[in-house]
């Protein structure tokens, strides 16, 4: 009895050995699986006899089993592997495409304009020692607007010209100058920062978007004056353009600095040669940005003692700032995330 079913073990190796040769495709793969090791196939049919089986032999017989089933499952996994890759070469033989054709190219990241504006700009503020501090992009009417000096009925806290939230007491600042105010609250003179980032206004066209990027800068100390001014931005714009760029200063309002005034660039276009430029508009000049010594009235807001210090401040558009420097002609351009636009920078 106990011989009889290991030869019966031993035999199944040989004869799934012997089916397995004329088997080629997974469907009939996976039946010789259930006839061989399936719920009623021809090992649990073996088996079946261990327990007429003398007690004392079962132990030999059992571990004989497991070997064998072991040993069947090892042979049934290599005949499906072996199919599988057949099936494999049948479809690669059959189907029309070309693997010689070249694949499809992976493009390259880029660094953004208004990413490679912003890091030159803040170099140049940095390697003339202005720290760099950010704040956030929700605020209060205080630090947006009454700190600064900017009056109840000022037009750009009408609801048409900033997002408020609703409930009217959080909106989205308009400037940077939110930031300075944070650092002047928490430190005393001197101050020497830059204030990049995000800002928000109510306003959309050609040349307005409602959300885009500035960097605004506060130099604060004893005895600063207009000529620090001009002195720190002639040679940002010198750095930022070339040397041969000329700088007008010409008189402003702002509610947050007094006196104020826009700086003009020479047309980096024209070169100040103006006939017909589009970009000057035959004038020559360029805005590139405002300025002006803080207004006593924001030394107030933050408790400085505006008879001891004076201080400039200045706000740089970014977007306006790269279509000049990269003679970008669109906006829109900077938000639209196209790489053959992005890749030319
Ligand atoms: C404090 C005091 C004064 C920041 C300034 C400007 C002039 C300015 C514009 C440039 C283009 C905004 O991005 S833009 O539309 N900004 O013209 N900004 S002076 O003055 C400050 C800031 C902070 C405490």
């Amino acid at each position: 009895m106990k011989e009889n079913l290991l030869t019966s073990l031993e035999s199944l190796q040989t004869e799934l050995q012997t089916v397995l040769k004329s088997v080629d495709d997974p469907q009939n793969l996976q039946e010789t699986r259930v006839l061989f090791l399936g719920k009623k196939g021809k090992l649990t049919q073996i088996l079946k006899g261990l327990g007429k089986l003398d007690p004392k032999d079962r132990p030999e017989v059992g571990a004989k089993a497991n070997e064998i089933k072991q040993s069947l499952e090892e042979k049934l996994t290599e005949a499906e592997q072996r199919v599988q890759a057949q099936v494999y070469e049948k479809q690669i033989a059959q189907d029309t495409f070309d693997i010689t054709l070249p694949g499809r190219p992976v493009t390259r990241g880029h660094i953004h304009p208004l990413t490679q504006i912003y890091d030159l700009t803040s170099s140049i503020f940095e390697k003339m020692g202005f720290q760099t501090h950010t704040g956030p992009e929700i605020e209060d009417d205080y630090h947006n607007f009454e700190a600064l000096n900017i009056p109840v009925d000022h037009p750009a806290r009408d609801l048409q010209d900033t997002f408020y939230l609703p409930g009217l007491k959080w909106l989205l600042r308009t400037h940077t100058s939110t930031v300075q105010i944070h650092v002047m609250e928490q430190n005393q003179p001197p101050i020497r920062m830059i204030a990049p980032g995000v800002v928000y206004r109510a306003d959309s066209d050609v040349t307005h978007t409602p959300m885009f990027h500035q960097i605004e800068g506060l130099w604060i100390d004893e005895k600063t004056t207009f000529a620090d001014l001009k002195g720190v931005l002639t040679l940002f714009i010198q750095q930022i353009f070339d040397e041969e760029t000329q700088v007008r200063f010409r008189p402003s309002y702002f509610p947050f600095t007094e006196p104020s005034a826009e700086l003009d660039i020479s047309c980096v276009f024209c070169k100040s040669l103006k006939k017909d430029c589009v970009i000057c508009k035959g004038t020559g000049w360029l805005e590139i940005l405002g300025c002006g010594m803080v207004d006593p009235a924001v030394f107030k807001s933050v408790g400085y003692d505006a008879e001891k210090y004076t201080g400039f401040a200045f706000g740089i558009g970014l977007e306006r700032l790269a279509m000049l420097k990269f003679g970008i002609n669109d906006l829109r351009l900077f938000f639209e995330n196209d790489h053959r636009f992005l890749s030319q920078f």
